[in-house]
């Protein structure tokens, strides 16, 4: 599933008086006839949307996974990970990390998956950011 426009679409722009914007491009009449028929091909780039991935609590993953899935799925080290595993723990949800859709989406389906052959009920979602 992709529903990311690519950073990199070529945008052809025919007509006259194109002008400005990243690539830059040829205008101008250089056949005599009168008419401007430039083509300009410019590169579009857009940054992607980002994703929060978050991590529910519950009362039966115990926290020493939660503590290894964050350090094995979002590169924490065992501080960090302690940290955010307690947070969750207090306030009832709590972030892992900030990621484009496809990666959000990978580390959400790797927890889920991980924590379902463990038989923990440990939930784990994405958010797009704003
Ligand atoms: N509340 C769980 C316990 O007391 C620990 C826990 C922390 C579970 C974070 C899930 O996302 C979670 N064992």
């Amino acid at each position: 599933m992709n529903t990311m426009s690519s950073d990199f679409d070529l945008v052809q722009m025919n007509g006259s008086s194109n002008s400005g914007g990243p690539g830059g491009g040829q205008t101008g009449d250089g056949d005599g006839t009168g008419f401007d028929l430039a083509t300009e091909t410019r590169i579009k780039t857009k940054k992607p949307s980002l994703y929060r991935v978050l991590l529910l609590n519950d009362d039966y993953t115990p926290m020493e996974f939660v503590v290894f899935i964050l350090e094995r799925f979002f590169n924490r080290s065992r501080e960090q990970a302690t940290r955010i595993m307690l947070h969750v723990h207090q306030k009832g949800v709590g972030l892992c990390g900030v990621y484009t859709y496809e990666v959000a989406e990978t580390k959400v389906a790797q927890v889920l998956d991980l924590a379902r052959r463990h038989e923990h009920p440990l939930q784990c979602v994405m958010e797009k950011e704003d």
